[in-house]
Formats: C-alpha cells, structure tokens, sequence
C-alpha cells in the first residue's frame, strides 16, 4: 500500500492560516441556525458561486480575528453540482479543508513541480472573489485541499 504521505519542500510563509473547513449540507438554513443556535456563531458571509455549483454561508464566531478558521457551509445548487454528488455518495459532512495563502500561483506551481495534482490549470473565483484551486484527495492524504487567496484589502 502506498503511503497517505510523502515529504515535499514549499517555502512556508506562502502559507498563513487555515482558512475554513467546508461542509456539505442539503438544507443551508438550517445549517447556519444549528451554529448559530449552539454556538452563537453568526454567517459572515453568503454568496451564490454558479460555477462551483453551490450557495456557501461563512460562519464564525462573532468578534471573528483575520486568521480565524471559518465553517464553509456548502449547499448544492443543483443535481450536477460537486456537492451534490458528494452527498449522494457520502451523505453531508466534510467535504474539504482549505488553506490560505499570500499567492496561488507561486504555491501552485511548488506543488506542480513536486509532483502534486492540482484540479485546474489556473486558479478559479472562489469566496468573495479569491482566486482558489484544489490539490486532488489522494494527494493531501485523503482530503480535498483547498487553496484560497483572497482579494487583498490594500
Ligand atoms: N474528500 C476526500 N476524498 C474525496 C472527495 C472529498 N471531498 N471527493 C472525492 N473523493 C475521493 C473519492 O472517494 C474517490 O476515492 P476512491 O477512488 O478511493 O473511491 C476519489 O476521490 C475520486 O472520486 P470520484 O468520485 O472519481 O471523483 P468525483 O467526481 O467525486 O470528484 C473531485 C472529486 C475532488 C475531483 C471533485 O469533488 C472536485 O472537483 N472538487 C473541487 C470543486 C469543489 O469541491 N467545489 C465545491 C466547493 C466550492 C468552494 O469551496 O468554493
């Protein structure tokens, strides 16, 4: 069996802090009043993303601090969606774990050169306009591995 792991070398100040986990729900209502309700989370953030297929909600606490890790909650849009499939297949939960970074493109291309598949030739539009890309499961151990960075607020 192959190992989940292998050691690869990426400048590390290309990558600042865990930007979210992101969960595949059917209904994103009721997701955001469970985080709301148990926890007193609030939704930073909606926004409909036609190309990724879903309506996402960013939940949080409420004195949220810049590197604090969000919920990425994820409704499909339709049938054909990611998400939809995802939870076809697996049921709703976790579906990814995203990474922020200062740039895609340099991390991208340190990935690319160590032999690790990103899913899109170039970066996509991701939440609130950051440009993302995905490193594939079966080479961030089994995890869906986003990458986002976002617009910068200079
Ligand atoms: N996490 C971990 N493993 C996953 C996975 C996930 N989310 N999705 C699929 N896999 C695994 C499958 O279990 C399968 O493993 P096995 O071969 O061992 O059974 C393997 O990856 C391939 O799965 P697949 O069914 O052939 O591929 P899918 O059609 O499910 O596509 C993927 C998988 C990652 C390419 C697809 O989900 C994708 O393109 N994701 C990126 C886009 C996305 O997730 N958009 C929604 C979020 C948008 C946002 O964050 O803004």
């Amino acid at each position: 069996m192959s190992p989940d792991f292998h050691a690869i070398d990426i400048p590390h100040e290309l990558v600042v802090c865990l930007d979210h986990v992101g969960i595949a729900v059917a209904d994103l209502d009721a997701a955001v009043e469970f985080y709301r309700s148990a926890f007193g989370w609030v939704n930073h953030h909606q926004e409909t993303n036609e190309e990724q297929g879903v309506v996402e909600a960013m939940v949080g606490p409420k004195g949220l601090k810049e590197t604090d890790g969000m919920i990425q909650l994820l409704a499909p849009l339709n049938e054909e969606s990611t998400i939809a499939k995802f939870i076809d297949k697996k049921g709703p939960g976790l579906q990814q774990m995203c990474l922020r970074t200062t740039d895609i493109e340099a991390l991208s291309e340190h990935l690319r050169q160590q032999g690790v598949r990103l899913l899109y030739p170039e970066p996509k539009k991701g939440t609130g306009g950051a440009k993302i890309n995905f490193v594939h499961p079966k080479d961030a151990g089994g995890v869906l591995l986003e990458l986002t960075e976002p617009v910068s607020s200079e």
